[in-house]
This record gives structure tokens, sequence and C-alpha cells, in this order.
């Protein structure tokens, strides 16, 4: 099959998931509630043992997603690079064709740029020892990084990687990426912010929805084309999201990328990296021991 540019297949899914069901608010707030009540928090124990699907995501006994529901993607694997297993992945991105990943843990987390698409030298820039690193992304010369639970997100030079800046953050941070327009963050639920990428200040939000169900956990993420990805934490499955509509369009269901036997919950499918310039797109984990380029084409639909 001929390789299928992603811009492509973004028209295709909207065609595909026209009949995806429209999402009613009084459902949705019974939802939201639910949802709230049961919500995880992250880097701690997760909802079951073992690597699960999510639940909310419409699925059959065979795997197979519910017809009428968001299309499924499949993926190839293109190449895979080493990953260091002592590194946490919670953010992925390229920049100027460069790839970079930021890592948590306290006492443990990172800003990288990585050597292994040969055109860098690796430069390992620790964060300040006392914070949980979280999502990261570039704009322009900048490096923007979140941290977990320390109020704060970090500005570092594009360049060096040294600390420039720091701007506060309210609640959690997870995952962190940029439409071009603004910062895109996620903090464990279903609601995505919006920061202003000059100042840091959030400007808005959206919840997301598979139809009239929450989709929360919404985690590592990246800006493709005119759609949001976003791992979903505790399962191998991405999430396509039209971000002005709040509705998943699609999923890509990653499972068998991870090599071998996994140690434990800790190790899930986390990072996401898109080069528009040459549409490669790169995939990885808490602590896996590699890191993927993948390739992603619509699965026929039934
Ligand atoms: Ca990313």
């Amino acid at each position: 099959m001929p390789r299928l540019v992603l811009t492509a297949v973004l028209s295709l899914f909207t065609l595909a998931c026209q009949g995806a069901s429209q999402a009613d608010p009084s459902s949705i707030a019974a939802a939201e509630a639910r949802e709230a009540a049961a919500r995880p928090s992250e880097n701690s124990a997760p909802p079951s043992s073992g690597i699960s699907q999510d639940p909310t995501i419409p699925q059959t006994a065979d795997g197979a997603f519910t017809p009428g529901r968001p299309p499924t993607f499949t993926y190839e694997v293109i190449a895979a690079y080493p990953h260091g297993t002592e590194d946490f992945t919670q953010g992925l991105f390229i920049a100027e064709g460069v790839l970079y990943e930021s890592t948590g843990q306290v006492g443990r987390s990172h800003l990288i740029r990585h050597s292994i698409l040969g055109n860098a030298e690796e430069v390992r820039m620790p964060l300040p020892p006392h914070v949980f690193g979280e999502g990261s992304v570039a704009v322009g010369d900048k490096v923007i990084s979140l941290t977990w639970r320390d109020g704060v997100g970090h500005v570092h030079a594009l360049d060096t990687l040294e600390m420039i800046g720091e701007f506060p953050v309210a609640g959690e941070g997870w995952g962190l990426t940029y439409d071009g327009t603004r910062l895109i963050m996620s903090d464990g639920t279903n609601r995505l912010r919006f920061l202003d990428p000059n100042s840091y200040e959030e400007i808005g939000d959206q919840k997301i929805f598979v139809g009239t169900r929450p989709l929360p956990r919404l985690n590592e993420l990246e800006w493709i084309g005119d759609q949001l990805w976003a791992n979903i934490w505790q399962t191998d499955v991405l999430a396509r999201i039209d971000i002005e509509t709040g509705q998943v369009t699609g999923f890509a269901n990653l499972s068998g990328l991870y090599p071998g036997r996994r140690q434990g919950f800790d190790e899930v499918l986390n990072g996401i990296a898109y080069d528009p310039k040459t549409d490669r797109l790169f995939v990885t984990g808490k602590n896996w021991p590699q890191l993927f380029e993948i390739r992603l084409t619509l699965a026929p639909i039934e």
C-alpha cells in the first residue's frame, strides 16, 4: 500500500466520522460528574492492574471498535532506535528536525536533545532536582516544559536547553503541545487548557468526548496537521481529536509495539513527536528501551 500522508488521512477520517453521535449536554454533565469522582492521578497507582485498554473506548469483545464510532488506524514500524530505560518519558517533540524529550521523576527529570536521528549532539539538561518533569514543546527559539504537581512551568533556550524563565501553572501539568497559535496542555482529565504562547496565561479550554462520553487521562500531546493526537494514560492507545469540537475522530491502538514483557504499570506508551517537514512520526513510552518511527494508516471500515 502506498504511503498515506497524514494530512490526506485527516480528510478520510472526517468523512468516516460523520455518523458519530453528537454530544447531549445533559448526558455530558452526568458523565463528567461520574468522571470527576473517579479521577485518576498520574504517576500513582493505576485504576486497575496491568496494561489495559481504556474502558471508555467503545470496543467489542474481539477488540474491534464499534461500527459507527471513531475509526481506527493501524500502524507499521519504520525504524527502531535505542531509548533510555531510565527515561520516564513525559514529553516528545521535534524542533528544526531534531528530536527532544522531557522526562519525569523527582531527581531524575531531564530535558534531552537526542542524537539518535543522527542530526544533533546529545544534551541531557537536568531539571531542578525537586521537580517532577512533564510535557514539553518548542515555540520558536524556546522550549516550554511543565511539571506535574510543582505549580510551575519552565522556559528554556532551545539552543542550550538552559532554563531562562518560569511561570505559574494551576493544578497538575501532564502533556503539552503547540498548534501554531496556542499552547495546549493536559492535566489528566478530559479537559485541555489553552495557554498564550508568550505569557503562558490560560486563555481557554476544551473538554474531550467520544460521542457523549468524556475521555479522561489525556496525557502526552502532539499537533499533527489540523488535529490533536493524545496518549491516553495507562493504555497503548492514541486518540485523534478535533480540538474545535472536542470530539475524538479516531483511535490508533499501538498494543504490541512494546518489545518483550513489561516490568510494571508505569511502562506505558507516552510520547508522540511529528516532523511536518518530513512527515515522520515517532512514539515511545515511559522507560521503554526503544523509540519507534511509525506510519499510521486508516484501517478498513467494516
Ligand atoms: Ca509531543
